[in-house]
C-alpha cells in the first residue's frame, strides 16, 4: 500500500481551445487534468471515441485525465419535463463510456438555468490584479430592475433597491450591457448562454418548481444514475451552488450541510459524492466548512480550493487562496487526515484530486485574453501557495 500523503494536484483545462496549454500546466507542477468535452451539446452521449481522443491528448503531454468536470445535466432533467428520460439514459451511457475509457471521477452540478454567477469579472484589487466579484446591488439592478422578475424586490432592503436605481442611472450603456452579459452570457464551464429574451423564457420554466420539487428531480436523477456509476466504478460528485443561495427566484438545493444530508440520505451509495468547493460553501457565514468536511469526508471525491471573502453587505470577492474567509490550513489538514484514513482502510480512492480554483488575473495575464477566473498565473500562484501549505502540514504530521 502506498502510504504517501499528498493531494493529487490537478488543473482545469478547457480543452484544445484553452489558451493555457497542457505544457503550461505541466510547468505549473500539476499532474492531473480536469476537463470536459465542451463541444458535445448538453444531453448528448459522450462517445468513447471522443473520450479517448481527449485522453490521448492529455496523456501525450505526460499528464493524466483525473476528473471530468462537468458532464452537464440537461435542463429537461432539472425540470423533469420534455425529453428528460432520454437525457437520463444518455447520461448513464456517458457514465459507462467514461468508465470503459478508464475515468473514474465525474463532477456535475444541479443549478437551474445558470451555473456559477458573478457580477464583476475584472474587479480591480489594490495591488493592480483583478478578481471575480459578486455585488448584491448590481445583482438587484439586474434581476429586479432590468429583468423585472416579479417578487424579487422583497429579497432586498429599500436602501439596496435605491442604490441599484442610482447604479443604473449612472451606468453607461456599455456598463449595463457588460453587467447583463457577465451574468447571462455564460462563464467558462457554464455550458449555456442566453439572450435576455431567451433568458426570461427559460426562467419561466421554473415557475412551478420550488425547492422541494427541484430536490425531488435531483433525487430522481441520482436514483437512476448512481446505480450505473456504482456498477461501473465511477464516483459522481456534485458541485455546490455558486453562490450558495437562491438567485432570480430559482430554487437551489446544494447550498448547505442540510441540503447535502438530504441528498446523501436519499441515495446512500458512496458513489453519490461531493465536490468539496471551499469557495462556494464559504460564501455563507452559516456554513461551517470544517464541519462539512468532517461530516461528509467519506464522500468527497474531488476538491476545489479557493477562498472567497464576504463583507457586511452580502457581497463577496475571490481573495488570494490563503487570505479569504476559508481556514485553508484546517481544510488541507482535514483532507490529509481523511486521505490517511482511506489508506489505512485499504480504500483505493485516496488520491484526492484537488485543483486551485479561480486565481486573480495578474502580471502578464493582465494584457491577455483569458477565461475569467482561469488565467494561468493567478492559478499558478494559488497552486504554489496551497502546495507549500500542504508540504508544511505533511512535515508536521510525519514528525
Ligand atoms: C467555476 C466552477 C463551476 C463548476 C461547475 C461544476 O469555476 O467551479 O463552473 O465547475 O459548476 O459543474
Amino acid at each position: 500500500m502506498n502510504n504517501k500523503l499528498g493531494l493529487e494536484q490537478t488543473w482545469r483545462w478547457y480543452g484544445p481551445k484553452d489558451n493555457v496549454s497542457l505544457s503550461d500546466i505541466k510547468q505549473a507542477g500539476a499532474t492531473g487534468i480536469v476537463t470536459a468535452l465542451h463541444h458535445i451539446p448538453n444531453g448528448e452521449v459522450w462517445e468513447k471515441e471522443e473520450i479517448l481522443k481527449r485522453k490521448k491528448k492529455v496523456e501525450d503531454s505526460g499528464l493524466t485525465w483525473s476528473v471530468v468536470e462537468s458532464v452537464p445535466v440537461h435542463e429537461d432533467i432539472k425540470t423533469r419535463s420534455g425529453k428528460y428520460e432520454l437525457y437520463i439514459q444518455n447520461y448513464c451511457e456517458t457514465i459507462r463510456n467514461l468508465s470503459e475509457c478508464g475515468i473514474d471521477t465525474l463532477c456535475y452540478n444541479f443549478m437551474p438555468v445558470l451555473d456559477w454567477t458573478r457580477t464583476d469579472l475584472e474587479y480591480k484589487l489594490k495591488d493592480g490584479s483583478t478578481c471575480l466579484r459578486f455585488d448584491r446591488v448590481k445583482f438587484a439592478a439586474f434581476e429586479v430592475l432590468i429583468l423585472k422578475r416579479p417578487g424579487l424586490e422583497e429579497n432586498y432592503s429599500k436602501e439596496e433597491i435605491e442604490k441599484a436605481k442610482t447604479f443604473l442611472e449612472n451606468a453607461s450603456k456599455e456598463e449595463k450591457e457588460k453587467l447583463v452579459s457577465n451574468i447571462i452570457a455564460g462563464l467558462p464551464g457554464a455550458e449555456e448562454n442566453y439572450s435576455l429574451d431567451e433568458f426570461n423564457t427559460i426562467l419561466d420554466t421554473y415557475n412551478e418548481i420550488d425547492h422541494a420539487k427541484l430536490r425531488e428531480n435531483l433525487i430522481y436523477f441520482l436514483e437512476r444514475t448512481v446505480q450505473v456509476a456504482e456498477a461501473c466504478g465511477i464516483n459522481m460528485c456534485i458541485h455546490p451552488d455558486d453562490p450558495p443561495f437562491s438567485l432570480l427566484g430559482l430554487p437551489r438545493v446544494v447550498s448547505t450541510a442540510k441540503d447535502l444530508q438530504e441528498i446523501f440520505e436519499a441515495v446512500p451509495s458512496n458513489n453519490n459524492g461531493l465536490t468539496f468547493c471551499t469557495g462556494s460553501f464559504g460564501v455563507r457565514e452559516d456554513n461551517n466548512l470544517i464541519s462539512i468536511l468532517k461530516h461528509f469526508a467519506d464522500r468527497i471525491h474531488f476538491v476545489h480550493l479557493r477562498a472567497t471573502k464576504r463583507d457586511a453587505q452580502g457581497n463577496f470577492f475571490e481573495a488570494d487562496h490563503l487570505d479569504g474567509d476559508v481556514d485553508m490550513y484546517e481544510i488541507i489538514k482535514g483532507l490529509l487526515d481523511e486521505q490517511k484514513r482511506r489508506q489505512i482502510a485499504g480504500r483505493k480512492d485516496f488520491r484526492f484530486p484537488m485543483r486551485p480554483d479561480h486565481g486573480h488575473k495578474m502580471l502578464d495575464d493582465l494584457k491577455k485574453q483569458t477565461n475569467p477566473g482561469y488565467s494561468a498565473i493567478g492559478r499558478l500562484r494559488g497552486l504554489a501557495e496551497l502546495r507549500g501549505l500542504e508540504h508544511g502540514i505533511i512535515k508536521t504530521l510525519n514528525a
